[in-house]
Parts: C-alpha cells; sequence; structure tokens
C-alpha cells in the first residue's frame, strides 16, 4: 500500500475544482445518534474527507428559480464527480474509500412525514472537519462561502491528520430572520421540518422539470456569503 497524507489528499481535491476541503477524525463522531455515524456506512471508516464547492450567489438575484436550480444540478455532478475519482485514486493506492452521495440517492425516505436522510449528513461532518457551524436555517456557514457553497465527502479507511474545528460563531443570538421569513413556518432554530419545507420549495412542471422555488432561508441570511 503506497501511503498518502492529508495535505496530498486536500491538494488533489483542489486541483480537481473542489473549493474547500476539511479532514475529521471518525472519533469526532462519538455524539452521532445511531444511523448516523459514519461507520454505519462504511465499518472501518477512521476519517472523512469532506469537500465544498462554491456556489455562485449571483443566482439568488435572478428572478427565475431555474438559474438558481441548474446551478445547484451541476454542482451535485461536479462535486459527485470529485468525490467519485479521490474515491478511485485512494482506492488504488490500497484504501477502503466510500463516497457520500451529495444528493440523492439515499435509503431512508418517511413518506407520512416527507422526512428523507441522507447516508450521512453532510453538514455535520463539515462541522466536524472544520469547514464552519451551522446556522439557525439548519445549514452550514462558512467564514469565506458561508452558506453558498456545495458539500461532498469521502469516507476513508485510513488516519489522517483532521483540521482544526472552525474558530468562529455563526448567527447574531438575536437574528431570526431566517426563522421568520420561512413561507412554510419550517424552522425552528435548530431542526427543520421536511414536509412543510418541501411544501414550498419542490415544484414540478410536466414540460419545464423541477425547480427549487424557494432558498429564502439561505437567501436572506445576514451571512449568506460569508461572516464579516
Ligand atoms: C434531505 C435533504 C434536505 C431536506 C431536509 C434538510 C435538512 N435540514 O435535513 C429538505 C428537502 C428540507 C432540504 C432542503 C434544502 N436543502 Co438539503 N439536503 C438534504 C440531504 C440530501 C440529506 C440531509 C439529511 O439527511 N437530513 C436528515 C437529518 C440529518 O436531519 P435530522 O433528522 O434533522 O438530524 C438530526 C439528528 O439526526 C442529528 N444528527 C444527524 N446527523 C448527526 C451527526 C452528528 C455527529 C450529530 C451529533 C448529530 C446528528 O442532528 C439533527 C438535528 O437534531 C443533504 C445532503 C446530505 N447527505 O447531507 C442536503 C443538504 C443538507 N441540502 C442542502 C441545501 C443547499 C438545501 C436547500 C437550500 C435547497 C433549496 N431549497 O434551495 C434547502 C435548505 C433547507 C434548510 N434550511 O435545511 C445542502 C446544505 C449546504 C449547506 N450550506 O449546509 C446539503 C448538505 C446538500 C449538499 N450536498 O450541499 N434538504
Amino acid at each position: 500500500m503506497k501511503t498518502i497524507s492529508a495535505e496530498e489528499i486536500r491538494c488533489r481535491a483542489k486541483e480537481l475544482g473542489a473549493d474547500l476541503c476539511g479532514i475529521a477524525s471518525v472519533e469526532r463522531f462519538d455524539d452521532a445518534p445511531p444511523g448516523f455515524h459514519p461507520t454505519d456506512v462504511a465499518l472501518g471508516c477512521k476519517s472523512v474527507i469532506v469537500l465544498a464547492a462554491r456556489f455562485p450567489s449571483s443566482t439568488l438575484a435572478a428572478s427565475s428559480q431555474a438559474a438558481y436550480t441548474f446551478v445547484r444540478n451541476r454542482l451535485v455532478d461536479r462535486i459527485d464527480s470529485i468525490t467519485v475519482q479521490i474515491s478511485s485514486e485512494l482506492e488504488q493506492l490500497g484504501y477502503c474509500a466510500v463516497p457520500i452521495p451529495s444528493s440523492d440517492p439515499y435509503d431512508y425516505w418517511d413518506d407520512s412525514r416527507r422526512h428523507g436522510q441522507g447516508i450521512l449528513s453532510l453538514k455535520h461532518a463539515a462541522v466536524r472537519a472544520g469547514l464552519g457551524h451551522m446556522g439557525k436555517n439548519t445549514l452550514l456557514v462558512n467564514d469565506e462561502l458561508g452558506n453558498m457553497l456545495w458539500l461532498g465527502a469521502v469516507l476513508i479507511d485510513k488516519e489522517l491528520e483532521p483540521d482544526l474545528i472552525a474558530g468562529y460563531q455563526t448567527c447574531n443570538p438575536d437574528c431570526r430572520i431566517c426563522l421568520d421569513s420561512c413561507p412554510a413556518n419550517a424552522l425552528d432554530g435548530t431542526t427543520i421540518d421536511q414536509r412543510k419545507c418541501r411544501g414550498v420549495s419542490a415544484k414540478y412542471t410536466e414540460g419545464g422539470g423541477g425547480v427549487y422555488a424557494c432558498n429564502l432561508c439561505r437567501k436572506l441570511c445576514p451571512q449568506n456569503k460569508g461572516i464579516k
């Protein structure tokens, strides 16, 4: 087996087009509820490599939600291509490396609550890899990119030097902008009611496909482009 360092992985991720890359040791997930731990996905996981791509914020200024949705869909392809490529390269070096889908597919779906669950929560993984903290809208906020980023991850069976947990704070304690602006009243400051959110954000037309019709919790956040 050829050995690889955390730094080499970070450089490769950036070469492939990631804007951010952070690494978490699996011990940082000790507080994860059952079913949400990286070893529930890959038994031998020792480190979680988390990547992020910048989500162009000009899309928030467009009057049509199609531009935002189009960019979101291309970022799914881009981040997923990077995590699949990194996993393949790590596997060729002799490691077991499992890429996490940045969106679909996932196994768990509760139709009665319209509640889905990714095979690993990428926001929680990003916090533990030093990429930021979650805001009241439940989204990850990074100091440089704000909440305008798209996440991906790779689980690897190698201990790697982890990044430091982000030292900055998100959300002014008095701020309620995302909570008060949600048209579905889906946010309570720590969790989201998926049924309510999906009711206003997922729109389909027979001819035009699907659009994300609401992103107000992201758009109106004073930290959406970074932490001043
Ligand atoms: C399902 C899903 C949704 C659902 C639910 C969102 C949610 N907040 O969970 C819906 C349809 C509502 C949704 C909407 C959106 N989404 Co979405 N979504 C996902 C997806 C595919 C899975 C998330 C998931 O599993 N949620 C279910 C679980 C984790 O949530 P939960 O049951 O509340 O979990 C609790 C506990 O189980 C526990 N827990 C869970 N894991 C862990 C781990 C540890 C260590 C600990 C301690 C605790 C813990 O803590 C939670 C709170 O109590 C992720 C991709 C991914 N794999 O992460 C993208 C993702 C979260 N979505 C994303 C985005 C951008 C959006 C939208 C902005 C899209 C839009 N409309 O424009 C909105 C934002 C709405 C919002 N404020 O969250 C991004 C977020 C980027 C960021 N900056 O954070 C992600 C990460 C996709 C990506 N690859 O970047 N989404």
